[in-house]
């Protein structure tokens, strides 16, 4: 794949992650009337383990252009598998992808998820643009509580399929905002709710990130039974420091991932 065809892939995944969470651009325009030229740490999917679409799957574009695979994460409670990519031009994003191990999960979910991915359609799984085909299936709002009650992951999943689950602004990029903390209260005085989740700024200097997330909000999404409203996409921001090289840290922090997961968690 060619760059050009990489900022198509890109510029997709924005304008599909940005009708999702209308916030993200009213945040990225308030960025721009500042002056800031956004730039993107990381974009974001999800999926679940089965072979046919996991994280090697979504990862396929990625790949064709460049992208190398870095590091893996695991997260025990949460039951998931994560791995970040990287491209060699640091202005591109670095991508994080998850996937539930659905194995581990009770029977009821392993038999709801099976429903899902059999209505796959075959031209889906062949699609080198999984990772954005939107969500291939129709699932009841009966089935989405009862797997968002097991693993609110699964349950959003369920709900949105494949897209850019979250943009990520490169805080050290912008110019106008010094520090994290500076860039939540901006956003909070726009209007725009954080996640608090274990504190509004998860990671520190010393773990080489900082980052937030706003919560995000609730969209109506179409079940077999009618339109239900459920946390869709979040926008999140991310400072990062040095190594004793020099180079910025470029990995991600389990600890705080966790909790940036919780984004999307149902609030009611
Ligand atoms: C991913 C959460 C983790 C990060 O930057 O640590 C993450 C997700 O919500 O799918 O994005
Ligand atoms: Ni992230």
């Amino acid at each position: 794949m060619s760059s050009s065809q990489l900022n198509r892939l890109l510029d997709r995944l924005w304008t599909d992650f940005s009708r999702i969470n209308p916030q993200a651009l009213a945040i990225h325009s308030l960025l721009q009337q500042r002056g800031e030229t956004v730039i993107n740490d990381h974009i974001a999917f999800r999926t679940f383990d089965d072979p046919r679409i996991g994280i090697e799957v979504l990862a396929k574009p990625f790949l064709a252009d460049g992208y190398v695979p870095k590091e893996n994460y695991r997260f025990e409670q949460k039951k998931l598998d994560a791995r970040h990519y990287e491209h060699a031009d640091p202005k591109l994003p670095k991508v994080f992808i998850s996937e539930l191990k659905v194995k581990e999960c009770s029977a009821k979910l392993q038999s709801i998820v099976a429903g899902l991915l059999d209505q796959i359609p075959a031209a889906a799984l062949t699609d080198p643009e999984l990772c954005m085909a939107g969500r291939p299936w129709k699932v009841s709002f009966a089935d989405y509580e009862t797997l968002a009650g097991e693993s609110e992951y699964a349950g959003w999943m369920s709900a949105f399929g494949f897209r850019a689950n979250h943009f990520t602004v490169f805080v050290n990029y912008l110019q106008s905002v010094a520090t994290l903390a500076d860039l939540n209260t901006l956003i909070k005085q726009a209007g725009f709710p954080l996640n608090a989740e274990g504190g509004e700024i998860k990671g520190s200097p010393e773990v080489l990130l900082e980052q937030s997330s706003t919560l995000a909000p609730p969209v109506e999404v179409d079940f077999t039974d009618g339109p239900h409203a459920v946390p869709g996409c979040y926008y999140e921001f991310a400072r990062r420091y040095a190594l004793p090289d020099g180079k910025l840290f470029s990995g991600f922090v389990t600890k705080s991932a966790d909790k940036i997961f919780q984004s999307t968690d149902r609030r009611t």
